[in-house]
């Protein structure tokens, strides 16, 4: 519930505005609410129309993507580019493709994007894209065909100094290439313009893992400080199975904990003995089958066709690293009765607004993904200072920086939750501390946009 008399006016201007944009009206209400505090102390908030202008996008592109099977059909999708802050930074943040894309779920991604890159301490604006394309079940020349038709609506819209698009839910490694070589051809420049890139041609070491780990490195340091524990002989869920998911697991095993199930959005798995990693990665990242396949090996793990009910596995920490709203009021409130201790979020706003109250009523140490999985594009931060650099840091070198970035979100979100709130509210933390950098900017910069 929103009490600030300005704060309920800009939410009600875009509910108003965009009534059908659930999932964006959702990550701005979570942010607006948190922010109450803030604006109350500073009355230039008000006067300068901060609030006003870091809920609408910058600039909201969309566009045709048409694109040829391998039979020789067409088929139309739709491309989106939400450019949705540049106060801090070249809008960065990743491309999503699947077919629950819509201009509600780009825009939700890049508002979000705007806070997490602002936390990650580099400079970074926040902007986010896709389509409503489904990967699933095509050929690797239908997909190179997508990306190609993709990047040639596109290239003309980003730059390394304008706008640098990544990965996200379904594409990865392959079609970052198939999109890197296109914008090449079209631009005729050889530039850091996408991140998440191969190593052959200007990617990252670490890149890959760099969400899920750092994922880890975030809850180490919040379970240390809030709970006094750490990984070790903990039991672990892990939804999801793709790049987050992959790597949150490989982490969480090193740092010595048991992952005892995953998930893709057919179903989970749960393998008492602890999963077998190579094998998920063997399914998921190379065969990409079903995680069903799993129990074909292991014929004593167990298999359920609902993908939601992975909460109701025993567990000392839940790690969603899916997608938005898959762990809803009832998956919190299993978590919370089978005494789960540590929910962090991989995933973007996969907790239901719901969910979330129930952890914050909870004794659960709760991390928003805004600032739990921020280690994905701040290492994208870091390809981009290789590639403008003209050199190449080791695994470790980018490694040990993820770690140091994650720890010191950590410490900032952990403080400002102190200063606005109890502590515990790391909500209120992330959301705020993100704020505060991206509205100075706006405030330096002048208003002509
Ligand atoms: P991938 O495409 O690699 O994997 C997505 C995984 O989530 C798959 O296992 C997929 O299952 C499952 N999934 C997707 N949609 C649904 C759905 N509607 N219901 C249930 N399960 C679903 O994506 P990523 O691992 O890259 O992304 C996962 C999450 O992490 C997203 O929220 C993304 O925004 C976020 N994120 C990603 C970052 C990155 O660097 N890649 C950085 C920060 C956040 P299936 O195989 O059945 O489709
Ligand atoms: O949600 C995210 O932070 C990402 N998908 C990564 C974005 C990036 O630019 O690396």
């Amino acid at each position: 519930m929103i009490k600030n008399n300005y704060v309920k006016t800009v939410y009600n201007s875009i509910e108003k505005k965009y009534p059908y944009e659930k999932e964006f009206l959702q990550a701005a209400l979570e942010v607006l609410e948190t922010l109450e505090p803030v604006v109350e102390k500073d009355s230039s908030i008000e006067k300068l129309g901060i609030l006003e202008r870091i809920v609408e996008p910058e600039r909201m592109i969309t566009f045709r993507v048409s694109w040829v099977d391998d039979n020789g059909k067409v088929h139309v999708n739709t491309g989106y580019r939400c450019q949705f802050n540049s106060a801090i930074g070249p809008y960065k943040g990743g491309l999503r493709f699947h077919p629950t894309v819509n201009a509600s779920v780009i825009k939700f991604l890049g508002f979000e994007q705007t806070f997490k890159n602002s936390l990650t301490g580099l400079p970074m604006g926040g902007g986010k894209g896709g389509s409503d394309f489904d990967p699933k079940g095509k050929s690797d020349m239908e997909i190179m065909r997508f990306c190609q038709s993709f990047m040639t609506e596109l290239y003309r819209h980003i730059g390394q100094f304008t706008d640098v698009p990544a990965g996200d839910i379904g594409v990865g490694k392959r079609e970052v290439g198939y999109l890197y070589g296109q914008y090449k051809r079209l631009a005729n420049e050889f530039t850091g313009v996408l991140t998440g890139k191969a190593l052959e041609f200007g990617g990252s070491l670490g890149r890959t893992e760099a969400t899920g780990y750092g994922l880890c490195y975030f809850t180490q340091k919040m379970l240390k400080t809030l709970k006094n524990t750490s990984f070790d002989g903990k039991r672990v869920i892990v939804s999801g199975s793709g790049n987050v998911a992959v790597y949150a697991a490989e982490k969480a095993q090193q740092l010595g904990a048991t992952v005892v199930a995953m998930s893709d959005s057919s179903g989970y798995i749960y393998d008492e003995n602890g999963i077998d990693l190579d094998l998920i990665k063997e399914i998921k990242e190379i065969k990409r089958e079903r995680i069903k396949e799993y129990i074909e090996k292991y014929p004593k793990a167990e298999y359920n066709d609902d993908c939601s009910k992975i909460w109701t596995v025993k567990c000392d920490i839940a790690l969603p690293c899916a997608t938005q709203n898959e762990l809803d009021e009832n998956g919190a409130k299993s978590l919370v009765e089978n005494g789960c201790i540590a929910v962090a979020e991989g995933a973007n706003m996969p907790s239901t607004p719901q969910a979330i109250e129930v952890f914050l009523n909870s004794d659960i140490a709760y991390a928003p993904g805004k600032a739990s999985n921020a280690g994905g594009v701040a290492t994208s931060g870091l390809e981009m200072s290789q590639n403008s650099l003209r050199l190449s840091w080791t695994f470790e070198e980018v490694d040990k920086k993820l770690k140091d970035i994650m720890e010191n979100i950590f410490d900032t979100v952990y403080r400002t939750s102190q200063k606005y709130s109890d502590g515990k509210n790391l909500v209120a933390g992330a959301n705020i501390a993100g704020f505060e950098k991206v509205c100075e900017a706006m405030k330096i910069q002048g208003i002509a946009y």
